[in-house]
């Protein structure tokens, strides 16, 4: 029952009312920051802060080398409440349980501030941070209002030459471990609490803009028009249809389009659609992303549009250690259910980790499989008993055994 109290806790961070919004180095961050630090620190774990606002909770043990138990604190834009949030809070609950048991290796919580990549076109840049292989250049992105990375850290109090420093050595970290809510309807269709899993799935983010000609909607005649939403939005059904036609082996989603001069009135000039592509099977993935480049270059031919297609983000499938996997499968077996393994549709600051060390993921059912939505619930029998199976893989977890 404490990891739903928790969970509620940090839900009622927003830096709206009506809806739970918690971008990347706010005061909405800071604030949960700072809860999650209180936290860490009744639990008994050393607290403390790098340049990126990922807060650590460190738990001592026998040998410097740590296991990183982690998940996110931001959030998507009219986020459920339990996405990367209740990662967190397990990592606290079990690191709690263990302080007293003098591991053989360490522990440290990781509360990173931009899995999500909401607010910068960036995504796990604190936990690429910690895994050394943040890029400078990222600093120099902007978000919607124009503020970088770098001043927004700056803001946030820190600074942007710190961030090397927030690296792990590879001799220190063991593994990186994370449980999180499923997001998929895979576990509720078999009954099953607990899930095990074997790979995330690789990504490819492509911006698609089209430039055309803005005129007034009432007198250009339709077959002198270069409508650039007209464009985007042929190109957005070429993107689902390419993905129906993988027979489940990709999924393809456009969420964000841009829009300019964006008047009701004004045939429209300028439009960009992001696609968000992803598979598990990395050539499904490559033959869909050309497919697509070819379709968008068709369909700006055809209307006589400008095109530009831009490359953003590019995540092969990051597979999981095959021990850390059978470790979590023997501690959800122990706890009387069956370990389903599948791999995960969502990305995950896994990603990032694997750079660094082995990695490895529990998942949690939830309700009809939904999240990035504010319906988003699991039970608190099934977080209570994803917190036991992570106590049961931490007592189980051999540091020597890993393939990393
Ligand atoms: O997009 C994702 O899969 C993750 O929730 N950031
Ligand atoms: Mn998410
Ligand atoms: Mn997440």
């Amino acid at each position: 029952m404490r990891a739903e109290a928790m969970v509620s806790e940090l839900g009622a961070i927003s830096a709206e009312p009506d809806r739970l919004v918690r971008l990347f180095l706010t005061p909405e961050h800071r604030r949960a920051a700072d809860r999650v630090a209180d936290w860490m620190c009744k639990a008994g774990l050393a607290v403390s802060e790098d340049a990126l606002g990922t807060v650590r909770g460190r738990l001592e043990g026998q040998g410097k080398r740590r296991l990183l138990i982690g998940s996110h604190i931001d959030s998507v834009i009219d986020a459920g409440k339990y996405d990367g949030v209740f990662g967190v809070i397990a990592g606290i609950l079990a690191a709690e349980h263990c302080r007293d048991k003098r591991l053989p290796f360490g522990i440290d919580v990781l509360a990173f501030g931009d899995e999500e990549g909401s607010r910068f076109p960036v995504t796990l840049s604190s936990s690429s941070a910690c895994a050394g292989v943040f890029k400078p250049e990222m600093l120099a992105q902007e978000d919607r209002n124009g503020v970088t990375l770098a001043d927004a850290i700056k803001a946030y109090g820190k600074s942007p030459a710190d961030v090397p420093a927030a690296a792990y050595r590879l001799d220190q970290a063991a593994a990186y471990v994370e449980v999180h809510i499923e997001q998929g309807p895979v576990l509720e269709a078999r009954n099953l609490p607990l899930g095990v899993v074997t790979a995330i799935n690789g990504q490819t983010y492509l911006n698609a803009e089209f430039l055309g000609e803005a005129g007034h909607a009432g007198t250009v005649p339709m077959r002198l028009r270069r409508d650039a939403l007209a464009g985007a939005a042929e190109a957005i059904l070429l993107g689902e249809t390419l993905a129906r036609e993988s027979n489940g082996a990709a999924v393809a989603t456009v969420g964000r389009v841009a829009v300019a001069p964006g008047a009701a009135n004004v045939i429209p000039g300028n439009a960009v659609a992001v696609f968000d592509i992803r598979s598990g099977d990395e050539p499904a993935r490559a033959t869909l992303v050309e497919a697509l480049k070819s379709g968008l270059r068709a369909i700006a031919a055809r209307r006589h549009l400008g095109l530009t297609v831009t490359s953003t983000r590019e995540v092969a499938t990051t597979p999981c250690d095959p021990h850390i996997q059978d470790q979590f499968a023997d501690a959800i077996r122990a706890l009387g259910t069956e370990p389903l393994r599948f791999g995960s549709g969502a990305g995950h600051d896994g990603q990032a980790m694997a750079k660094l060390c082995p990695i490895g993921m529990l998942f949690v059912r939830c309700r009809g499989g939904i999240s990035h939505n504010p319906m988003e619930y699991a039970s608190p029998r099934d977080l209570g008993l994803a917190v036991a199976a992570l106590i049961g893989f931490i007592e189980r977890f051999e540091p020597g055994r890993l393939s990393g």
